[in-house]
């Protein structure tokens, strides 16, 4: 069983990542100043339980919903709120107001590319260079079921396989690509049969489950790290919300999410918490108050932060 504490630790996170979610969805609906907002509910175990597998030595290049592994791995809400306003103390410097580009290599985070799903191809060569050094490390990203689609996935894997790098992949498997199911994706989205004719293993878990997520990813992590080759991890689960906020999902059947709500990763794993005798409603209560303290007050440092300073235009820019 994972150490009761790793367990209430995960439910913290999450409960963060969706604060933080309902948060940033409700100042859009108010108007105040966010860019591209790509809501993440119903992906809180996936990009929490990948986030805390990850060792400190270890890269990661998550995704637009993984929240959760940029929070996990470090990068504060007052630096993604600052982000998302396009503020200068944002990760992107003002560069972009979204959750595209909150990078820091001191945190071991790649930004998201938004260019789908490039990520993948610069993932692994960050996996490759820990190879060459012969550093016991690992590099981890993220991709959509639409993603998978393309050619930069299959290009990827089968070079991961070929080399056998210490390279994890997460397939989180939403159910839609914007509006597009997966039936009109492709022939049969059996993602591990996919991923394992390049030679990669394979695994196929609850994403609603940060527990079966951690164990699967920490599973991987140490394999690749001790040079045991790649992993492709697909985690199944439900985009609650539109594409992005501007998209009411209407081409979603209503039961679909209802049923995917009652699986819903934040209140179930509160149940197996409280279910196990693992911790209290009171104890969990106040990780939820803690959670609106932190969201709240980070969301006020980020407004009050200065926009770019319009000499500053260039930096960063290498050509
Ligand atoms: C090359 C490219 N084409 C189109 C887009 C626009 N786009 C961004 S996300 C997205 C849908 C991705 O679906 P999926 O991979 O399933 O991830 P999800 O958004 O469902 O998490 C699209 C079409 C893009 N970013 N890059
Ligand atoms: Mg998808």
């Amino acid at each position: 069983m994972v150490d009761p504490r790793v367990q209430i630790e995960m439910y913290a996170w999450m409960k963060l990542a969706r604060t933080f979610d309902e948060q940033m969805v409700a100042m859009w609906k108010q108007g105040r100043g966010l860019g591209g907002t790509f809501s993440g509910r119903g992906h809180e175990a996936i990009g929490v339980g990948a986030g805390m597998a990850l060792g400190p030595d270890d890269i990661v290049a998550p995704m637009h919903r993984d929240l959760g592994t940029y929070l996990v791995r470090g990068m504060s809400p007052e630096r993604i709120f600052g982000n998302m306003l396009g503020r200068a103390t944002g990760a992107s410097r003002g560069r972009d107001a979204n959750l595209h580009g909150v990078g820091d290599l001191g945190l071991g985070i790649i930004g998201f590319i938004s260019h789908l799903p490039q990520s993948l191809p610069t993932t692994l060569g960050v996996a490759m260079s820990f190879r060459y050094r012969g550093e016991p490390r690992a590099a981890m990203t993220f991709v959509g079921d639409g993603g998978t689609t393309s050619g930069a996935f299959h290009e990827t894997l089968n070079m991961a396989g070929l080399w056998q790098a210490p390279f994890v992949l997460v397939i989180e498997n939403n159910q839609y690509a914007y509006s597009t199911p997966l039936d009109q994706q492709m022939h049969s989205p059996n993602f591990s049969e996919r991923a394992g004719v390049y030679g990669i293993t394979t695994a196929t878990v609850d994403g609603n489950s940060v527990v079966d997520v951690h164990a699967a990813c920490t599973e991987a992590l140490e394999r690749a790290r001790a040079g045991g080759g790649p992993t492709v991890i697909e985690a199944t689960t439900m985009r609650m919300l539109g594409h992005a906020i501007h998209d009411g999902a209407e081409y979603v059947p209503a039961g679909l999410l209802e049923e995917w709500e009652r699986r819903d990763p934040v209140a179930g794993h509160r149940r197996h918490l409280t279910e196990a005798g693992i911790a209290s409603e009171a104890t969990l209560d106040r990780l939820d108050v803690a959670a609106r303290e932190r969201i709240a007050t980070a969301v006020a440092e980020a407004e009050r932060a200065p926009l770019p300073d319009p000499d500053t235009l260039t930096d960063g820019v290498y050509a």
